[in-house]
């Protein structure tokens, strides 16, 4: 009896680290395998870190991509393991919001929220769009000054941190801005829609170069916005 039950042992052993193995290479904090459906990643940085100078620093751009964002990413993935949670992409994720810990709302916000902030700056950025995402924005706003006036003011009036959003939502051009590290596509979130354009007001985002000027980097922020990104997901 005694070495049936530690030959099924050994026999079922086997079978969990098979199946395991398959599944996920992740084991949790206690030392055991769960099948890990979905982690957030981190894109790599579409251009150096200097490239955005002068309007963002070299140094802030590498702390910023390096520690905070890369934090958010390896907190989110690990709280995702502890927790067990089994949504199987972004939007999942996004649709739950609400229903998930603090933990994984906030580090989740900061993994997506980076990764579209770096594909939505370029060098040499800026100036008016062209096409239709330009006529979208004079059509909803009145002229392209009314748009950049209203985000500008979206972006100063976020009291402590958070983001900028102009975002698409049933079929209309809106701006706004979410605390912390809330996005748009969020379920609690009070501005609803798929960003076009977003811009991180946090203090990590501006204070080495401009300390508490945020108006000054709103401003300079204009010349680097990459349009081309903004008309993509406008579709
Ligand atoms: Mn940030």
């Amino acid at each position: 009896m005694k070495n049936i039950s530690r030959r099924k042992f050994v026999k079922d052993s086997v079978k969990t680290v098979a199946v395991a193995s398959i599944v996920t290479p992740l084991l949790s904090s206690e030392g055991y395998a769960w099948p890990v459906a979905f982690q957030f990643s981190q894109v790599t940085l579409p251009y150096p870190y200097a490239a955005l100078e002068p309007h963002i620093d070299a140094l802030t751009m590498e702390i910023h991509y390096t520690k905070h964002h890369a934090a958010y990413v390896k907190n989110v993935n690990e709280a995702i393991v502890t927790e067990k949670i089994s949504y199987e992409n972004e939007k999942e994720f996004f649709d739950h919001a609400s229903k998930l810990s603090s933990k994984v709302k906030n580090n989740m916000g900061g993994a997506w929220n980076h990764n579209f902030f770096w594909q939505v700056m370029k060098p040499n950025g800026g100036g008016m769009p062209s096409g239709k995402i330009g006529e979208a924005i004079s059509g909803s706003f009145g002229s392209f000054d009314k748009f950049k006036e209203e985000f500008t003011k979206a972006a100063m009036t976020r009291f402590g941190s958070g983001w900028a959003w102009l975002v698409k939502h049933e079929g209309k051009l809106k701006i706004g801005s979410t605390p912390n590290q809330d996005n748009p596509m969020m379920d609690h979130s009070e501005l609803k829609g798929t960003p076009l354009l977003g811009l991180d007001v946090w203090e990590h985002a501006y204070y080495l170069k401009y300390q508490n000027k945020r108006n000054e980097y709103v401003a300079n922020w204009w010349s680097l916005v990459n349009w081309e990104e903004a008309a993509k997901r406008l579709g």
